[in-house]
């Protein structure tokens, strides 16, 4: 059996003003390619389809039609989960029309799908639960039984699993509630995996991932702790996680735990050789299925670049030499630029984010200027305001609702 791991891809999100949908459509083709050669025989898409709670419609249509292509005519099915960047309620809704394609949509922990006949001898629906499903494949390859846990804070997943009163931690409740799923549905004579969009670690790891990127906050008020590797379940064979940016191991024992990573540099602290789809593939060791996996990298979008360059004709050169880049530039010049300069280097490049100036004339040593983002964004501009009216920076809780309510709200 072999099955395809991808997540965090975001659709829909813009850099400042910048679209990158161009980007998301090729390397989400060059995923179904990749799909098609290995003639995977499941798809797993581990959380944050979309980049907000309210998508554009482009990116809506190129995530439904990316998730049929890969469903090759229901010999493949999909799974899919939300992350925090995607509302629930959207992941969930177009399931009446997805499960007819054997796209399988999960928007919460304990969301479930109708047992119906797929009209298919490949794929087969054979049990369902609440954060739990089934399916058989072929003839001749063993059932995958998949434990899935879309994302959701602290508070709303002790809602979801019914046990908002409970005291216990997150680790705990969801200790529990795999535990319950994997003794129920998971032996030996199946591929059981589990899938969830969260912060997992190796148990005394620092709590906090550099590489995180922007998703800082949910990691504290009003977000979901870090779970450890040790909660989950012995009968499980793969964990497919979602969350992380960069493609990366948390574990290989008792059995590998994975970040497939986002499909294109999505920050200026992604590395451009990061970006995979992870293919699992189980073998038969001494009549016991194993599962290994393999990172295929993919080559699609444009590199996020940050530069710091000495004076205006080298930054010029450079820019040209990058020209396919999308670049955060800062230049270390003697004085303050002119409106001329400025407009020089911006006209330059198509694709210049942010442009910055370090100055180092004696009398103004040391004075870095952010010549201005090209176009910043609103969670950028709201920071700004906040500042402004209240000298001080808004808390991450406060952020978090921020991106809800715009989410809600356009
Ligand atoms: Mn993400």
């Amino acid at each position: 059996m072999k099955i395809l791991h991808t997540a965090d891809w975001h659709l829909g999100k813009k850099l400042g003003n910048f679209s990158r949908l161009e980007e998301q459509k090729e390397v989400l083709q060059e995923i179904c390619e990749i799909a098609e050669q290995e003639k995977v025989d499941a798809v797993l898409v581990i959380g944050d389809l979309y980049d907000t709670f309210n998508p554009p419609t482009e990116a809506v249509q190129l995530l439904y039609k990316t998730l049929k292509q890969l469903t090759r005519n229901l010999t493949c099915p999909v799974i899919a989960i939300a992350g925090n960047h995607d509302s629930p309620d959207r992941i969930d809704a177009p399931e009446p029309l997805a499960l007819e394609c054997g796209i399988f949509m999960f928007g919460y922990p304990m969301s479930t799908t109708e047992k119906i006949d797929l009209g298919t001898s490949n794929v087969q629906i054979l049990t369902t639960d609440k954060g739990f499903l089934e399916l058989k494949l072929n003839d001749t390859i063993p059932p995958l039984r998949i434990i899935h846990t879309p994302y959701a804070n602290e508070l709303r997943l002790k809602q979801y699993l019914g046990v908002e009163n409970r005291e216990d931690n997150l680790r705990e409740i969801l200790s529990a509630h795999w535990k319950e799923l994997a003794e129920k549905y998971c032996d030996n004579k199946g591929v059981n995996v589990l899938l969830t969009h969260l912060f997992v670690i190796n148990k005394g790891e620092p709590e906090k991932d550099e590489n995180l990127w922007e998703e800082k906050s949910i990691l504290h008020i009003g977000g979901a702790q870090a779970i450890y590797t040790e909660q989950i379940p012995h009968q499980i064979d793969y964990v497919g996680l979602g969350h992380l940016h960069r493609c990366h191991s948390v574990a290989d024992s008792p059995c590998p735990i994975v970040y497939s990573g986002s499909p294109l540099m999505y920050s200026f602290g992604d590395k451009a050789e990061d970006k995979y789809v992870i293919i699992i593939e189980t073998t038969e060791i001494e009549g016991k299925t194993t599962l290994t996996y393999t990172k295929k990298p993919l080559t699609k979008g444009k590199k996020l670049l940050r530069k710091s360059i000495e004076g205006i004709e080298k930054s010029l050169e450079w820019l040209k030499e990058n020209e396919n880049a999308i670049v955060e530039l800062t230049i270390t010049t003697p004085d303050f630029l002119t409106a001329q300069e400025k407009q020089m280097l911006i006209n330059a490049h198509k694709n210049l984010h942010t442009l910055s100036s370090y100055i180092t004339s004696k009398e103004e040593q040391g004075v870095k200027l952010e010549e201005g983002k090209m176009n910043k964004d609103i969670e950028d501009l709201f920071k700004e305001y906040y500042k402004v009216k209240k000298q001080s920076t808004p808390s991450d809780s406060l952020m978090d609702l921020f991106r809800e309510l715009l989410g809600k709200a356009d």
